[in-house]
């Protein structure tokens, strides 16, 4: 069995996109989970009444089909790289060296879904009702409702179809999703950290950037003492040089730097431009997006010390 696979600490986007590409494909594939699946995930399944995919054995794989990741630091360990036959993805490209050639699709749009949206359409396939639903889903989930600058005329345009065939409108579902999304109650603080949290390497800095979207900041900020000795703990573990939380506010289209040392401040100082609070909170006004607007600055920063 070949297995289709999304990143570590896996979003609705990394498990709708393996779901709905094993889907595609067919016969010999199977979608696997790539961790555990955040609420907002548990949801969307629940909702269509579909199984989300398990974890499988990765060493019992004949091959792999990453979705919505290339970079070695968010594969899942025991991914053998020798058996990787394809990549769809929506990511920069993170220097992937592999000792044959692959297919992949990789496409600046908002979302891997829309690229999985598209394969149906190019090859003349009808999406199945709960598919469409799901896969809008991952696209409203990735592009915040189409409010992220990552969001791309295609993924409007494909969103407008999936509407029609899932029967809901994308407001109707946002709204669901969002609400989802923002549920902290019985989550260990760890588990808010790294429910969407990414690792990633740069001129020698090894950086962990958590992300939490919500619809309503204020009970997050409220944990910010348990947020910091969280991140300490976190920085440890993980062993990264900084690390960085950003609790994003959905719908006024900002989000809170959580900075806990120095050392962060310094770096997003630098990279952002913005003032430090006294609470150690810089406010970074119309930024939403890890991918385009939290990481490229950070990353500028890097090369320039
Ligand atoms: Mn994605």
């Amino acid at each position: 069995m070949k297995y289709v696979i999304g990143h570590k600490n896996p979003d609705t986007d990394s498990i709708v996109s393996a779901y709905c590409l094993a889907e595609f494909l067919g016969d010999g594939y199977k979608a696997c989970a790539s961790g555990n699946l955040n609420k907002e995930t548990c949801f969307i399944f629940e909702k269509v009444k579909m199984t989300p995919p398990q974890a499988l054995d990765l060493n019992k794989a004949e091959n792999y089909v990453l979705v919505d990741h290339n970079f070695d630091e968010e594969m899942m360990d025991g991914i053998d790289k020798d058996k990787i036959e394809a990549i769809y993805d929506h990511h920069r490209l993170g220097g992937l060296s592999l000792r044959s050639p692959i297919h992949t699709r990789i496409e600046p749009v908002g979302c891997t879904a829309t690229i999985i949206a598209k394969l149906y359409r190019e090859a003349k396939k009808k999406i199945p009702k709960r598919i469409a639903e799901i896969l809008l889903a991952a696209i409203l989930s990735d592009t915040l409702e189409f409010r992220s600058p990552t969001t791309s005329e295609v993924d409007k345009e494909i969103a407008k179809e999936l509407e029609l065939i899932a029967g809901i409108s994308c407001s109707e579902l946002a709204s669901k999703l969002f609400k989802a999304k923002s549920d902290i109650a019985g989550m260990s603080i760890e588990e808010v950290l790294t429910a969407d949290f990414k690792e990633f390497q740069h001129y020698g800095t090894k950086i962990g950037f958590g992300v939490f979207e919500t619809v309503d900041p204020k009970p997050a900020l409220k944990k910010k003492e348990e947020i910091l000795e969280g991140l300490a703990d976190l920085r440890k573990k993980e062993n990264v040089d900084l690390i960085f939380f950003a609790i994003v506010d959905i719908l006024n289209e900002n989000a809170y730097l959580i900075l806990l040392s120095d050392k962060e401040k310094e770096v997003a100082i630098k990279a952002y431009g913005f003032k430090v609070g006294e609470d150690g909170i810089m406010e970074l006004p119309g930024m939403v997006s890890r991918k385009k607007q939290f990481n490229p600055p950070i990353l500028k920063t890097l090369e320039n010390v």
